[in-house]
């Protein structure tokens, strides 16, 4: 089992939990231990090979989940969710991510009308008999069919995170296999696609016939699919389908070219080659019967005149105009970022404690954090008033004393209220060293109330940054209707930075609203949203959209040092609260 399988098991068990109505706390328990196995960087079937009771050192994992995660790794099996499966269907579990049902409703649905799956919900919705149910007006079904109908439309595709966990120990294994020179994912996730429908492996081997088998002898291998004698499609025990194929030294770039994609940037890659004369192909590039090339990704390009084009802007979006006329964006990298300004603590939702998550920062190198817990509103993690506020900035100066190498930034997320004011008084945001605005309810109004929410939100001189602009989740809420120009517009004419907030599930914006933002001049923050230390690492996720949105370092603002940035949060037209004294950490960029 790998790390995602375990972790998949327990966010079942904490789906089936909330759908019975349990305690929110043990509920929060196998989310927090879920995701603590999902961001682990080992496997944590070794660790329970070398030392079970190891697993209590992680971060949420207590004694009692560190026994029920052994028996999974152990057995397969989870037994809690076994029980619960009992009296639950596990599939309420899918149906309750359609939008409009949620955890009480599916519960509700279940027990008066036996409806356990979505198909079942958008028959019954169909034909008129959810609104029997106490509270299901014809407006609420009417949001139900419609997130049915966009369930059908998305099924099957992952998140990149779950993609790359899948992926990471799938490569070692077949790396080790004889004769193997190289082994790379190719396809949407080399892509850094914000979703992935499957994977595609490609390895380059003197001896192609011997793959197939390493890859059937794979532990997680449920299916196969096809084998062949170079290509091989397998699924995972999680579902997820792989494409295999073992190429030849020799024909390596070639073959990373064609399965990386995608299908438009590969067609129209193929019509320069016939301009020329030329035949680019998964096998090479010929003229004629000649091979001319294909070793190498840039010996493919060189044939049709042109640099290597990186794969996250292989989409046919212009990247190929952009090459011809030497205007290929220098792409942001990981390493530019200097800081990261969007976390949450203990205080609030998070389950880290602010000295863990500065600590978390100092070692990812950071030369600045901004921690950023949630307003009142927001009241299932516990917002945060302005008394509470001012109690936490009293322990940020205590921290301050003790820790000299980063600056640290008092924040706070606030909630954009109906009505787009803001969830904190004046007078504390004044104190705020940084103001993130964000929508997290009624999220369902027209496109011009919601526009105009957010269009005061950000007109509020305090405003700073515009967390996850579009309010999606990947794979169960569609963005909210909101006209992305015109906030794109006003986030240039008020000097508001737009989030690309690198929560695997959000990636918002994501690579189109990116695009969109740098070309109308607007500068981005791509900020972990991090609720634990592990997550100060989804910044990956949220550079990599930036870098499919054509971002260069200078288009997002947190590549800055502090004393640049510092203006961008607090820009000179609008009220000019002085900027408090902060100590003088060294910049560094971090390694
Ligand atoms: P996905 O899996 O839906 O997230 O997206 P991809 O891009 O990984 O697509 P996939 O797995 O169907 O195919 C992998 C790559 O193989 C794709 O990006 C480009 C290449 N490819 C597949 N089918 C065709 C085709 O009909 N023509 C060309 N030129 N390339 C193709
Ligand atoms: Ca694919
Ligand atoms: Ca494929």
């Amino acid at each position: 089992m790998d790390n995602a399988d375990v972790a998949r098991m327990l966010d079942e068990v904490a789906d089936l939990l909330e759908i019975k109505g349990e305690n929110l706390f043990r509920v929060r328990a196998y989310r927090t231990a879920a995701r603590t196995l999902e961001s682990l960087g080992e496997s944590v079937e070794s660790i329970c090979k070398r030392d079970a009771s190891r697993l209590t050192e992680l971060p949420g994992i207590g004694k009692d989940l560190a026994g029920k995660i052994a028996d999974i790794v152990r057995t397969g099996r989870c037994a809690v969710l076994e029980e619960l499966s009992a009296t639950l269907p596990r599939t309420l579990v899918e149906m309750m991510r359609i939008t409009g049902v949620g955890p009480k409703r599916a519960r509700l649905l279940f027990e008066q009308l036996g409806i356990h799956s979505i198909d079942d919900l958008e028959k019954a919705a169909q034909k008129g008999e959810l609104q029997q149910v106490r509270g299901f007006g014809d407006a609420l079904v009417a949001h139900i069919l419609q997130g049915c109908a966009e369930h059908r439309a998305r099924k099957g595709r992952y998140r990149l995170s779950e993609a790359d966990a899948h992926a990471a120990p799938l490569v070692a294994w077949l790396r080790e296999a004889p004769g193997v020179e190289q082994v790379e994912v190719a396809g949407s996730l080399r892509r850094r696609r914000e979703t992935i429908g499957d994977l595609d492996i490609l390895v380059a081997t003197s001896h192609p016939e011997t793959i197939a088998d390493r890859l059937t002898r794979y532990a997680e291998v449920r299916e196969i699919l096809a084998r062949g004698e170079t290509k091989c499609a397998v699924v995972l025990r999680s579902g997820m389908q792989v494409d295999v194929r073992a190429v030849e030294p020799a024909t390596w770039g070639a073959a990373l070219h064609y399965f990386t994609g995608s299908k438009a940037h590969n067609i129209a890659v193929r019509l320069l080659g016939m301009k020329r004369g030329l035949k680019i192909s998964e096998y090479g590039v010929f003229r004629g019967a000649r091979r001319l090339g294909g070793r190498t990704e840039q010996e493919v390009f060189r044939a049709v005149g042109l640099p290597w084009v990186p794969p996250e802007l292989r989409e046919d979006r212009g990247e190929l105009d952009a090459a011809r006329a030497g205007m290929l964006p220098e792409l942001v990298e990981l390493r530019d970022l200097r800081g990261d300004l969007h976390m949450h603590t203990k205080a609030t939702d998070g389950a880290s404690s602010l000295r863990e998550m500065v600590d978390g920062a100092r070692a990812r190198g950071y030369a600045y954090v901004a921690i950023t817990d949630h307003s009142r509103a927001v009241r299932v993690a516990h917002g945060l008033g302005s008394a509470e506020l001012r109690k936490q900035a009293r322990e940020l100066r205590a921290l301050r004393q003790e820790v000299k190498d980063i600056v640290i930034l008092q924040g706070a997320e606030v909630d954009i209220l109906e009505d787009g004011s803001l969830d904190l008084d004046d007078e504390t945001l004044g104190e705020l060293d940084v103001v993130i605005v964000a929508v997290h309810s009624a999220l369902h109004m027209t496109e011009a109330a919601m526009t105009e929410r957010v269009l005061r939100a950000m007109r509020h001189p305090r405003a700073a940054i515009l967390a996850h602009p579009t309010g999606r989740l990947l794979g169960s809420r569609e963005p909210c209707a909101i006209d992305l120009e015109k906030i794109v517009k006003a986030a240039r004419d008020l000097g508001v930075l737009l989030e690309i907030d690198a929560q695997p599930e959000r990636l918002d914006l994501g690579d189109v609203g990116i695009r969109m933002a740098k070309d109308a001049g607007v500068k981005l923050v791509v900020d972990s949203d991090a609720h634990r230390v592990s997550e100060l690492d989804y910044v990956r996720y949220g550079i990599d959209q930036a870098r499919r949105g054509w971002c260069e370092a200078g288009d997002v603002a947190n590549t800055l040092p502090l004393a640049r940035l510092l203006p961008l949060l607090r820009p000179g037209k609008r009220s000019s609260v002085p900027v408090r004294a902060r100590s003088s950490a060294t910049e560094k960029r971090p390694g």
